[in-house]
């Protein structure tokens, strides 16, 4: 890189800005910005990019560009963005950046149309082609299929999930009733699992895997989803301006009101579980003009779809009940429990006022005893003991004796078992899709995955490492299978083996999942779940443990606090940092991080829930396994379970071809046409993608098919040249002038370039007029 250049300059608000370089120092690059009034930027060297000499220029294939690297990357992304061409491949991989508003052209019926049967390349990049890829290639090479969908909150997974399944149904489904219904279960799983944060006004709660099987002839025949990691907190407990799943709202604001009275729901105002979050909800017509009339233009930006949705979307949900086929009554059992959970939330307690030290139910929620009961087919006095007391058996008795609680212990048994009760029905109703979607006989699956992505917040928990834990596997995972798609692509234009490898960080990635999460007795989880057996468990002894038995440990230190972003710092026995592949997350334990990992209810409340009269209630309770360790709680690990879960889910990828769709949240606002590189360009490096352009540098990858190189240069080509076809073409033009045989290579379809020679080969050609004289004699020449 030399002075005068145009380059790429590190931006911490747009990621990257172009300028040109002024001054070369011995590590340091500075570069003078373009833009006006703009302050000249010293850099290190692995900070500064060399630009494509045209600015404007977008490719459909990052690949295709001349210079490969993350700020050309970036600017692709920036270009296309304001054109709606939100999505663009990096090779096989797709990138979709949410564009915040409906783009009909994008996906209206001739699109779907239009894609069936088309490869990859030929029309622009889509989804629609990613779908169909693998459609193909199931059929073609009769091996099941994934698409692995990634990227932060709000990226637009779940959207583009959608639009996989709606293209799968609709260019290759029976024409049956099959078809709808696998589309229509995801309402249903949103109703259950979806919530408004901060973050997302739709936000999946939960993780997801949608299998849609087919028939030999290449027919869907039925499909089945696998679900991971529900977030229970937010039954009990919401964010001021978030709110609980969306299955309550619609109850209380769009049910009938036969329904509501039965239930006994009213105003979502009234129920604990609810007034805490963003009490802004959509009630009915009248109110809802009111309710739009009181907010701020600000508040309505965000809450708009809400507020014009809520009650519509009662109506939404049971058609898309029925056309699933679960039944009018299946419908109101499972409403029942929903509303049974917003009542055990009514339940208050206060000091007994006797020498126990218990606590007894407050007067004024008698009734929610009452009616939580009802809904729940429990027994009120009995429901009154189990929430007010603990069974223990003392050591060498053979009676139990009734412990009373105090009145926290009380009010977490209660928030214990409306979790345990939600979670449990969300298992139900998915199960319930599933008996909906049945198939007898597959001779192979599409696979969609949809789950959030690498999380790093100011507080992180045990949520978060488990979802960081499923990433790393999943990155490891995505490492692998591009390394591999690179060299088929070699393989398959006849390039022979060539290594594009740089296998440094995939072998520490392993070395992170399996000594510091996985091993057996001293992964964290393994930790985690010994800590959950002892009779006192304790976040504090949890993490000395693992700072004791993972002291060297590369990846894992003891967070100090100049590494937290939190508002206090943490001690040593407070919180563990992990380097992740993303970047370092430090874990604050002292947040119930061990609590979290136990999903089971204590003795007395689990032996009520499981002979609940409500055949629903007892059903959801029985099938769970818990195990009693000695005296002390029910356990049941949560990180294990996980662990087993994600085991399956890699077997299932492993086993299968394999695609990627990276989300990109362009904007933190949630607002269209608004493009924020420095954030984006940190979401590239978390999904890894960077990292893909690193791995590609250790073999060839800029690329260009014959017939593009050859409409770039024929212009200026002698007419002999230009009578060849494509390939031939090249070879003589890079035989001519004496291009060194290691900067290229040729396959069948595509000359591959080392990194930057392709630029280096586009200048010559571009060179000034005298130079091009010389290169087009010696062309000529050759040709003799
Ligand atoms: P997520 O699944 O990635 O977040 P969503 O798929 O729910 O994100 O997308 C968030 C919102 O962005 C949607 O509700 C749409 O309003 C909008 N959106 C996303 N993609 C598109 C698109 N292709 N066209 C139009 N609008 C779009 V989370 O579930 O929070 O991780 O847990
Ligand atoms: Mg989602």
């Amino acid at each position: 890189m030399d002075s005068g250049r145009i380059v790429w300059a590190p931006h911490v608000e747009h990621g990257f800005i172009l300028g040109t370089i002024t001054d070369i120092g011995s590590t340091t690059i500075t570069v003078q910005p373009t833009a006006a009034n703009t302050k000249a930027i010293t850099a290190s060297y692995n900070q500064v990019f060399p630009a494509e000499l045209d600015n404007k220029k977008e490719a459909d294939d990052n690949c295709s560009l001349m210079y490969l690297n993350e700020a050309t990357l970036l600017h692709n992304l920036r270009i296309r963005y304001s054109k709606d061409k939100i999505y663009t491949y990096v090779a096989n991989i797709l990138i979709a950046v949410n564009p915040y508003h409906d783009v009909p052209a994008l996906y209206n019926q001739q699109q779907v149309a239009k894609y069936k049967g088309k490869s990859l390349g030929l029309l622009p990049p889509h989804c629609y082609a990613i779908a169909d890829k693998t459609y193909r290639d199931m059929k073609v090479l009769g091996l099941s299929q994934s698409i692995i969908v990634s990227g932060e909150s709000g990226a637009g997974k779940t959207e583009n999930t959608k639009f996989v399944l709606r293209y799968l149904a609709d260019n290759y489904g029976s024409g049956d009733d099959i078809d709808k219904r696998i589309v229509q279960a995801n309402p249903l799983l949103e109703a259950f699992g979806n919530a408004k944060t901060m973050r997302n006004n739709n936000s999946s709660r939960f993780g997801k895997f949608v299998e849609i099987h087919f028939m030999k002839v290449g027919r869907v025949v039925g499909g089945f989803v696998s679900h991971y990691l529900l977030e229970k907190s937010r039954i009990v407990m919401q964010n001021s301006r978030e709110r609980n799943y969306h299955i309550f709202y619609r109850l209380c604001c769009g049910a009938p009101l036969d329904i509501r009275s039965k239930l006994q729901l009213s105003s979502p105002d009234n129920f604990r579980y609810l007034r805490h979050g963003c009490t802004q909800y959509f009630i009915g017509d009248k109110e809802a003009a009111k309710v739009k009339d009181v907010l701020s233009d600000e508040e309505k930006g965000g809450l708009k779809d809400i507020l014009l949705n809520d009650y519509a979307d009662y109506t939404k949900l049971v058609g898309s009940m029925k056309q699933i086929g679960v039944s009018h009554d299946d419908m109101l059992d499972i409403f029942q429990v929903v509303a049974g959970v917003l009542h055990i939330g009514n339940i208050t307690f206060e000091e007994g006022g006797d020498s126990s030290g218990g606590c007894i139910v407050s007067e004024t929620s008698a009734k929610s005893i009452q009616i939580t009961s009802q809904l729940l087919g429990l027994d009120a006095s009995a429901l009154t003991e189990a929430l007010t007391t603990r069974s223990m058996r003392s050591a060498g008795e053979s009676n139990t004796i009734k412990v009373p609680l105090k009145q926290e212990q009380s009010s977490s048994a209660r928030e214990a078992l409306a979790k345990s009760i939600y979670s449990r029905l969300f298992d139900h109703v998915v199960s319930r899709i599933n008996q909906c979607i049945p198939f007898q006989a597959s001779d192979g699956f599409i696979g969609i995955l949809d789950i959030a992505g690498f999380e790093y917040f100011e507080v992180n928990s045990f949520e978060q490492f488990c979802i960081n834990y499923c990433n790393e596997k999943l990155q490891q995972f995505f490492t692998k299978r591009v390394l591999r798609e690179e060299q088929d692509l070699y393989a398959k234009e006849g390039l022979g083996l060539i290594k594009p490898v740089k296998h440094i960080w995939t072998l520490s990635q392993k070395t992170l999942l399996s000594d510091l999460i996985e091993s057996p007795r001293t992964g964290i989880l393994d930790i985690l779940d010994e800590e959950n057996k002892l009779p006192t468990s304790s976040d504090h002894h949890f993490t000395s443990v693992i700072h004791l038995k993972h002291k060297n440990h590369f990846r894992i230190a003891i967070p100090r606090k100049a590494q937290l972003a939190t508002h206090r710092s943490l001690r040593d026995d407070e919180g563990f940092l992990i380097r992740h592949f993303a970047g370092a997350v430090c874990y604050q334990t002292v947040c119930f991080f061990v609590e979290k990992n136990n999903d089971a209810l204590h003795n007395s409340l689990e032996i009520l829930v499981a002979n609940s009269k409500n055949k629903l209630v007892s059903q959801i309770f029985k099938s769970s396994q818990t195990h009693s360790t000695k005296g002390k709680l029910n356990f049941i690990s949560v990180g294990n379970k996980f662990k087993t879960q994600l085991g399956q889910l890699m077997e299932k990828l492993n086993n299968t071809g394999s695609s990627f769709i990276r989300c990109i949240k362009p904007n933190l606002s949630m607002q269209g046409a608004l493009f924020e590189g420095g954030q984006i360009l940190s979401q590239l490096q978390c999904s890894g993608m960077v990292s893909v352009l690193d791995l590609m540098q250790g073999g060839f990858p800029s690329r260009a098919p014959f017939n593009e190189v050859y409409s770039m240069y024929k212009a200026i080509m002698p007419p002999k040249l230009k009578r060849l076809d494509s390939r031939l073409f090249c070879q003589a033009l890079f035989k001519a002038i004496g291009l060194d045989n290691e900067d290229f290579k040729f396959g069948l379809t595509k000359v591959f370039f080392r990194p930057g020679k392709f630029a280096e080969f586009d200048q010559l050609m571009r060179s000034d007029p005298e130079h091009l004289k010389i290169l087009i004699k010696k062309v000529e020449k050759w040709l003799l």
